[in-house]
């Protein structure tokens, strides 16, 4: 009778992670890192592209490693459970081949087809159905580049993963929701876009929701990773936002919350989508929860402007640490040139801290060529964003939050957090670094019924295993 435990596969776009996850109904989830592998877009046969293979070895890599640990601890793997970035696919055919690697949402391709898209469904149609927020690597304008589907169908990155482990077809809701073809109210596919853009009925294999099982793991899988035979994958939020937001430690229902990470995801929880033309012109997003909820949010840019300007500098020969790059912004001043963050202009990589020169110099100001100065002006460009964002959601959903949760790497800046509350003048709470893989093994031992519960009780088993730090507003009284 050996203890149950989770695995949880959580690949961003800049890292990936195995992790087991041991739940305890009183003291929330311990998570046990088993392996870390880095994740990044590259070059590769004419596009900017995702090493799906690479990644795919070592998630199995890290499924033996903990199949090893679980076995020599005396427990159990009961279940698998995967989430990665959203909006992009691997192509599968009726042999169940990978036809090339998946390209990423940062490739250009797909900027061509956004006005073939809307001259068959005008975005404002898009929207009252999706209630997604317009960006011009959403799947659907991806599928139109696409110069041939015939035979094929289409595997979001978290499912194609599912299935070379089970050999199962499924769509993940939460996931499936930043397709451009989900409908936000009832919660299934809208075949109708589907049809205006001719796109084949079956583009997607049929949805499942996260809890459900997918499979049991083929026999290949179970030879490579020595796990035992009964272990299942688990649909989980697979969208990390998802699980993500399904972690926020929130303990009271007004809070805001940030997934902070390659982007940061900024935005309120709701129980109905917010589908006006007000919203839309805001470019707010209505993605799936778990557990049917409204994700609704806005990306704004993120720790991306920051990751890429690090690497450059790298490339010049200019390596400093995170820490002693934060320490540096944090003694400039507050009142520095800011840029709009969540410009498409940033979107593809290379040469970052000349475009951030470039965007402060179109709003008619310097920034010095220091990387101080450059990482100072990420952070107030990002705080700023934040505060804009809240406010908007705000206004466009008349409710308003009391406190505002960072979640995921970005937990971890201290100069983000403070100028976070600085600037939306409310308390933010930092943590857990870890939400994504907290989110995944929860609904994982939620299926298991090792815990119980809607959201509100698997955030109090988060809040009950995390360590919290509280950033006040300057200038509150505290
Ligand atoms: P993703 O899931 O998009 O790959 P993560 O949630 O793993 O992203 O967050 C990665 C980001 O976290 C990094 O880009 C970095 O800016 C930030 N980060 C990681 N470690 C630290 C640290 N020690 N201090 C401050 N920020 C950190
Ligand atoms: C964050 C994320 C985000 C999506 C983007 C493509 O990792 O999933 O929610 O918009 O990647």
């Amino acid at each position: 009778n050996s203890k149950a435990v989770f695995a949880a596969v959580d690949i961003g776009a800049s890292s990936g992670r195995v992790m087991l996850g041991r739940v305890s109904p009183t003291s929330g989830v311990a998570l046990e890192t088993i392996h870390r592998f880095p994740n990044g877009v590259v070059e590769l046969d004419g596009g900017l592209r995702w090493d799906f293979d690479a990644l795919f070895a070592e998630v199995l890599k890290g499924l033996s490693a903990a199949a090893a640990v679980a076995s020599g601890n005396g427990e159990r793997i009961l279940s698998i459970g995967i989430d990665t970035w959203a909006v992009d696919y691997g192509l599968v055919n009726d042999a169940g081949k990978l036809t090339a690697q998946p390209y990423s949402y940062r490739d250009e391709r797909s900027r061509a087809t956004v006005e073939r898209v809307h001259s068959a469904i005008s975005p404002e149609k898009l929207y009252a159905t999706t209630g997604l927020q317009y960006l011009q690597f959403n799947t659907l304008y991806q599928l139109a580049a696409e110069p041939k589907l015939d035979g094929l169908q289409a595997l979001l990155i978290p499912d194609l993963f599912a299935f070379l482990l089970t050999g199962e077809r499924r769509t993940e809701a939460t996931n499936a929701s930043t397709t451009g073809l989900f409908n936000a109210e009832t919660g299934e596919w809208a075949t109708e876009f589907l049809d205006a853009l001719g796109l084949p009925g079956d583009i997607f294999p049929p949805l499942i929701q996260p809890g459900e099982t997918v499979g049991t793991l083929l026999p290949s899988v179970l030879e490579q990773t020595g796990l035992p035979a009964d272990t299942v994958v688990v649909a989980v939020g697979s969208h990390d936002t998802a699980s993500a937001v399904a972690a926020v430690p929130a303990e009271v229902p007004d809070f805001a919350y940030i997934s902070s990470g390659t982007w940061s995801l900024v935005g309120v929880e709701l129980d109905a989508p917010v589908l006006s033309e007000a919203s839309r012109k805001a470019n707010f997003t209505n993605e799936r929860g778990v557990d049917s909820t409204i994700r609704y949010l806005r990306n704004v840019g993120g720790l991306w402007l920051l990751s890429e300007c690090q690497r450059a500098w790298a490339a010049q020969g200019f390596s400093q640490s995170l820490t002693s790059l934060l320490d540096a912004a944090a003694a400039l001043s507050a009142d520095g040139p800011r840029i709009n963050a969540d410009d498409p202009v940033f979107t593809a990589p290379d040469n970052m801290p000349d475009r951030i020169r470039a965007a402060v110099r179109n709003t008619g100001s310097v920034l010095a060529d220091r990387p101080a100065a450059v990482v100072r002006c990420i952070m107030d460009s990002l705080a700023a964003g934040y505060a804009r964002t809240l406010a908007d959601a705000e206004r466009l959903t008349g409710r308003s939050t009391s406190v505002v949760h960072i979640v995921g790497g970005g937990s971890q800046n201290r100069l983000l957090c403070q100028l976070t509350a600085d600037a939306t003048g409310k308390p933010v709470i930092a943590g857990p670094i870890e939400a994504t893989a907290q989110g995944n093994v929860l609904v994982q031992a939620r299926a298991a019924g090792v815990v119980t519960g809607g959201l509100k009780e698997l955030r109090a088993q988060v809040a009950a295993g995390t360590e919290l730090e509280r950033y006040e507003p300057a200038g509150a009284l505290v």
